[in-house]
């Protein structure tokens, strides 16, 4: 009986394992649009391997830093789509001369020696270059030293569907809008990135790294680094993000505006599920900045949070302003006492008083306002006017300019 009873168990799941079998095959033929269309990329010092024709449409770049250093690489459409003898030349001329920029589509981002991962993006027919932004120690950028390759994208498209995403991310001005939760295993994230000013990192936190050491890597660049950037999308529309997770601690972080709270933590169980490190975003506060003739009026003091700033003028001027988060042992002064000596010529490249990028807010008018939403950690910031009046005065030096204290 026992015996019989088994066998018939064993019929079932084979009739059941076949009629799977059978509905694959009557699908594939609509599922094979969705299919990716994968392209091989690897970097080493100092160069990238890949096809010099790839199709258009939803292109996965499986990227593979086989080097010992950390490299990058973001994908240009060329201006003109111009030929690969023009391009040539372009390269050997001398002096030295710009390669023509259409627009960056994004690409695959910072690889720490050895992580791999997979970025999808849309790309249109025409000519491309793919380059590493890097400098070495000697301050020369990789692309020089060859890490910059020219390649066709033809008419032919290799896939009409992007990879089906996990989670959501878009990179809103100067924060992260989180959408979803990963898990362990392989994971697809879409980006959507289409203010074209942000990049987005993965990050372990693994042994001795903190968030601190990922941003002392990201505001100079230079290896060694402690923080292991698993890969992430350069600028650029919208990217999806495969890549494999396993249990640990994690930041997802932008490059430049880390520093203005542009990140996020969190960590996967070893069960494989996503616990939230308390990071999560709370209530927005509101803020007003009004520039005055010689005056910004803004709060001294705030409590570290999620703010929206919003800026406003009422005088006949324009404005244009720069939010900096200012190094530990710097303050206004030493700001101010830099970019003079910068003007009367005493150059002293060494000296920075910020970390890492500025945030540029687009010129404000009395028809104008701008505004935009960030996270502010406890530390010393500048608010000052980047532009200059008739008589070429810095409005910096004219009182538009205001420390911000945030707890
Ligand atoms: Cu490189």
């Amino acid at each position: 009986m026992t015996y019989f009873k088994e066998l018939s168990l064993i019929t079932t799941a084979l009739l059941f394992i076949s009629m799977l079998l059978l509905s694959c095959a009557e699908n594939e033929a609509d599922i094979s649009s969705s299919e990716p269309y994968v392209v091989d990329v690897y970097a080493a010092e100092y160069a990238f391997g890949m096809p010099s024709e790839i199709k258009s449409g939803w292109v996965t770049f499986r990227f593979d830093n086989k080097g010992k250093e950390t490299h990058v690489a973001q994908i240009y459409h060329l201006e003109g789509d111009i030929s690969f003898d023009e391009y040539r030349s372009i390269l050997s001329a001398e002096p030295r001369q710009r390669v023509p920029h259409e627009s960056v589509m994004g690409g695959p981002g910072l690889h720490t020696t050895g992580e791999s991962s997979e970025i999808t993006i849309k790309l249109e027919p025409g000519s491309y270059e793919i380059l590493c932004g890097l400098v070495t120690e000697e301050g020369e950028p990789h692309a020089y030293r060859g890490m910059r390759k020219y390649f066709v994208v033809t008419d032919e498209v290799g896939a009409e569907q992007p990879p089906k995403p996990d989670m959501r991310i878009a990179l809103d001005e100067y924060h992260l809008t989180i959408d979803g939760e990963l898990q362990g295993g392989s994971q697809t994230v879409e980006i959507d990135g289409h203010h074209t000013d942000f990049d987005l990192h993965l990050v372990t936190l693994e042994g001795a790294s903190t968030v601190d050491e990922a941003f002392d890597y990201f505001s100079d660049l230079r290896d060694p680094t402690r923080a292991k950037i698993l890969g992430g999308v350069e600028e650029g529309h919208t990217s999806y993000l495969t890549l494999h997770i396993t249990p640990g601690d994690y930041i997802w972080s932008s490059q430049e505006y880390g520093h203005f709270g542009m990140y996020e933590k969190f960590a996967i169980s070893p069960e494989g599920k996503q616990i939230l490190k308390g990071d999560a975003s709370g209530d927005t506060e509101q803020i007003d900045v009004r520039v005055k003739e010689n005056a910004i009026e803004a709060p001294g003091e705030l409590f570290s949070g999620n703010k929206k700033v919003a800026f406003h003028t009422d005088d006949s001027q324009t404005h244009q302003l720069r939010f900096a988060s200012l190094k530990e042992d710097f303050t206004r002064e030493d700001y101010l006492k830099i970019m003079q000596d910068r003007q009367d010529g005493i150059s002293n490249n060494d000296e920075w008083p910020f970390k890492g990028y500025l945030i540029n807010v687009d010129p404000i008018t009395a028809d104008n306002s701008e505004s935009f939403t960030l996270r502010l950690e406890s530390g010393n910031y500048l608010l000052y006017c980047a532009e200059d009046d008739q008589e070429g005065v810095p409005h910096r030096l004219s009182g538009e300019m205001k420390s911000i204290s945030v707890k």
